[in-house]
């Protein structure tokens, strides 16, 4: 599973608070403790107000990649603003993200064409987020399509199908794998990845839902996944359910990351 670390996104409230008072130390700490715990791509999502988003975006990008080597996912629903703080990335990671909405598509593929970064594609449109697998399908067409103008390969994007809450949509997890199903039929290379918090929406008891459904994603042939790798119990079910399905060699990792007390039950500080 490719571990892209959600942990720095101005919607938390300390890293909100981190951003306004300008706590380098604060994202520093975030960067370091994600790429310690395994994240593959740190994400970096202001959420301020939009005046001040490039200005944000471009100093959590500074401090990220002065503590750190791994490579950024960029989150931002404004394609403008990732056009602006782009050229401020060291080395290519993830656009996150584009979507059949408001001509994002034409702003970021030319960007990234002749390069290896890659790209989150939303199955969204103008019309909104379909619940329903066609329509997430012919949306993901549309945005593969045209990226193939580009010279964008299907194995440098991410396809997000958007998992609605299973509160609301009974068949979220099941119209998601589907989804995702259909999609790789069509582009074998192409990757699925989501987020692991939109379907405990509404729930009790919301890291135990999003615990299983990353394990079922997983089995089902999840490629990426947006999550916090700090969260002991999320990398827990993640390792153990890539051992189980044949996925770590001599359980390897998972022995690996319980030695370093990285997963299980705290056993307290080595140090
Ligand atoms: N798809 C794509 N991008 C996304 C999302 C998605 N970006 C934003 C979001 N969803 C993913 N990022 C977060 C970041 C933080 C939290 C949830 C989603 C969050 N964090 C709590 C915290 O850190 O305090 C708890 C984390 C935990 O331990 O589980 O709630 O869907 N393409």
């Amino acid at each position: 599973m490719i571990i892209i670390g959600e942990k720095i996104n101005g919607t938390i409230p300390g890293v909100k608070k981190a951003i306004e008072n300008r706590d380098e130390q604060f994202i520093r700490d975030l960067a370091v403790k994600q790429v310690e715990a395994g994240a593959h791509y740190i994400d970096v999502c202001a959420s301020t107000a939009p005046e001040f988003e490039v200005q944000t975006l471009k100093w959590l990008m500074e401090i990220v990649q002065d503590a750190i080597d791994t490579p950024l996912c960029i989150d931002s629903p404004n394609p403008r603003a990732i056009e602006q703080v782009f050229k401020y990335a060291k080395e290519p990671g993830i656009i996150n993200s584009v979507s059949e909405e408001g001509g994002k598509c034409e702003v970021v593929y030319p960007m990234i064409q002749s390069t290896r970064w890659q790209v989150i594609a939303l199955t969204c449109d103008q019309k909104g987020i379909p619940s329903d697998v066609q329509a997430r399908v012919e949306i993901t067409k549309t945005m593969v399509q045209k990226a193939q103008q580009y010279d964008i390969t299907p194995d440098r994007i991410h396809i997000d199908p958007l998992v609605m809450a299973i509160s609301a949509d009974n068949q979220s997890l099941l119209n998601f794998i589907e989804t995702l199903k259909a999609v790789k039929e069509l582009y074998p290379t192409i990757k699925v990845t989501s987020g692991l918090s939109n379907i405990s929406f509404g729930m009790p008891l919301r890291k135990i839902i999003n615990q299983h459904f990353l394990t079922i994603a997983t089995y089902a042939g999840m490629d990426s996944a947006i999550l916090d790798p700090c969260n002991r119990d999320i990398l827990t079910t993640l390792l153990a359910a890539e051992a189980l399905l044949g996925r770590d060699r001599y359980c390897r990792n998972f022995s690996n990351a319980y030695r370093k007390n990285k997963i299980g039950p705290d056993r307290g500080s080595h140090n």
